[in-house]
């Protein structure tokens, strides 16, 4: 087994990955840039590296400046994490050639996923089912044209490149289609350097559903089942779920060989996820096959007992896969938040600052994957993912109540944060009864905030007795929370009367 893994990443992820060294007896070595030198996964890290500036291209995007510190520091094997060199398959090369175990899919697997048309090509010859369109780049606007006309309107223009809905386009009807062809291709250009423009037909209002695959390099491939990712807000996820709610036992097995046959398609080892557009009546088409540990992770851990990242060190070490397909199953339900640095009353702008005050949740059935701590300062130089609220449940009922009473327990003071938001998503009653498409965030979204609606006479009362506590707590029970609070209110009155408006806020939220 490796003796020492290098984690070339940071923030929550980070953590999570020396959690399972530790729990493996293997150390676990950290790189940070300059504004992470006291982020926490340096502090749980066995031995820390800076690697240079803020800017990501100095520091975790650099590939140099990484394997130097594999070399320095002795370890045998790199976790990549997710986003930045997770995906990069000439970091995948360099560390093969400097002779430390990448643990993920070769470089060869990723970049037969990297290309959308290529991974289309690929599906084509293993008789995958995708969206129907084209599974090249297109030639011309005649050639665009002639497709739409065959598959029918609306169709979708997207990257080959692309990912994350940069340089693609929604198109309803003919006359559109030209401007939205060149639209799409210099927006390609301008994000990707590469113009690869190909042509899908659109499916309405669909819902995104991805199932986990697990493969080791004996050529043994699984599936764990799915996660349900509709909520969505500009292709950024917001709650993920497992199992969905709209998949069956037989649909999930269904969905499952295909995913085995895609990751098979494509040689991939390692943990990866295979992404599906579902429409309205559960047909499924292949996305795309992201060959990395996903953020949303854990709510498969939970239904299925298993720990992703223990199995990616063991398949990377050239371990056969501990169990078979037979042997996975899924039992109760999860849920995850995605806890972000963002200011809900600035339409969820980054909220960088310094965190003053942390109160965390806990207790039966709750996960928290976390990248903070009270008296940090999180940066502004990246991603502003905070944390993760996985709540586990038997069924569906009891997970979303357990998270709720935990995102109750949560606060976080200094910054701004999309706490809120879960509060309100999780007692609407279209996530209750589970009629969430890609559509559903912004439809609630655009309905009248309840923080500035009058409020109700209970909600008034509870504001009341709140604000009563806190002016006869007073001072000594405030101690250094005080400035925490006080820190967001504008307010220069005396500190009892900002307590009562501070309470009043935190009860009307
Ligand atoms: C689509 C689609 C409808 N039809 N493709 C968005 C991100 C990118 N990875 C794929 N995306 C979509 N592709 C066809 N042929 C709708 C979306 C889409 C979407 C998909 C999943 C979750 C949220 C979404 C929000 C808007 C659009």
């Amino acid at each position: 087994m490796f003796k020492k893994i290098l984690i070339a990443n940071r923030g929550e992820i980070a953590v999570r990955v020396i959690r399972a060294c530790h729990e493996m007896g293997i150390a676990a070595v950290a790189v940070y840039s300059d504004v992470d030198r006291a982020s926490l996964h340096v502090r749980k890290a066995d031995e820390a590296y800076a690697i240079g500036a803020p800017a990501a291209s100095e520091s975790y995007l650099n590939i140099q400046k990484i394997l130097d510190v594999a070399a320095k520091s002795g370890a045998d094997a790199i976790h990549p994490g997710y986003g930045f060199l997770s995906e990069n398959a000439k970091f995948a090369r360099a560390c093969a050639e400097a002779g430390v175990k990448f643990i993920g899919p070769t470089a060869a697997a990723m970049d037969a996923m990297g290309s959308k048309t290529r991974a289309r090509q690929a599906m084509e010859r293993a008789g995958i089912p995708f969206v129907p369109g084209t599974s090249r780049g297109l030639e011309s606007f005649e050639q665009a044209q002639e497709v739409a006309g065959r598959i029918g309107y609306p169709v979708m223009l997207k990257a080959a490149a692309g990912g994350g809905g940069k340089g693609m386009r929604l198109v309803h009807a003919p006359e559109d289609l030209k401007s939205a062809l060149e639209g799409a291709r210099s927006e390609a250009e301008r994000s990707f350097a590469d113009s690869e423009v190909y042509i899908e037909k659109a499916i309405v209002n669909p819902r995104h559903i991805e199932v986990q695959v697990l493969a080791d390099e004996q050529g043994q491939t699984v599936y764990l089942g799915e996660r349900e990712c509709s909520l969505q807000r500009r292709h950024q996820k917001v709650v993920e779920e497992a199992p969905s709610p709209v998949v069956d036992a037989e649909m999930r097995r269904r969905m499952g060989e295909v995913a085995v046959r895609v990751a098979q398609a494509a040689g991939y080892t390692n943990a990866g996820t295979v992404e599906f557009l579902v429409d309205q009546e559960k047909n499924f088409y292949f996305l795309e096959m992201n060959t990395r540990l996903q953020v949303e992770h854990p709510v498969t851990e939970l239904v299925t007992g298993l720990d992703l990242v223990h199995l990616q060190i063991h398949i990377a070490n050239g371990e056969p896969l501990p169990f078979t397909q037979e042997q996975v199953s899924i039992r109760g339900h999860a849920i995850e938040c995605r806890i972000y640095a963002e200011d809900p009353d600035n339409n969820y702008f980054p909220s960088p600052g310094k965190i003053t005050l942390l109160l965390l949740p806990s207790g039966p059935g709750i996960r928290r994957d976390s990248g903070m701590y009270e008296g940090w300062t999180v940066p502004m130089d990246y991603d502003p993912l905070l944390a993760k609220l996985i709540g586990y449940g038997t069924d569906r009922k009891q997970a979303i109540a357990r998270l709720q009473r935990a995102l109750n327990e949560y606060f976080v003071g200094g910054i701004k944060t999309n706490i809120s938001l879960f509060r309100r998503i999780l007692s609407s009653p279209e996530f209750q009864t589970a009629k969430i498409d890609t559509g559903f965030l912004d439809r609630l979204l655009k309905q009248k905030d309840e923080r500035t609606a009058p409020a109700d006479e209970q909600t008034t009362e509870v504001a009341v007795i709140a604000a009563g506590m806190f002016a006869v707590m007073g001072q000594a029970a405030a101690g250094a929370g005080e400035k925490a609070v006080l820190s967001d209110a504008s307010s220069k009155a005396p500190a009892a009367s900002n307590w009562k408006s501070a309470a009043r806020r935190e009860a009307l939220r």
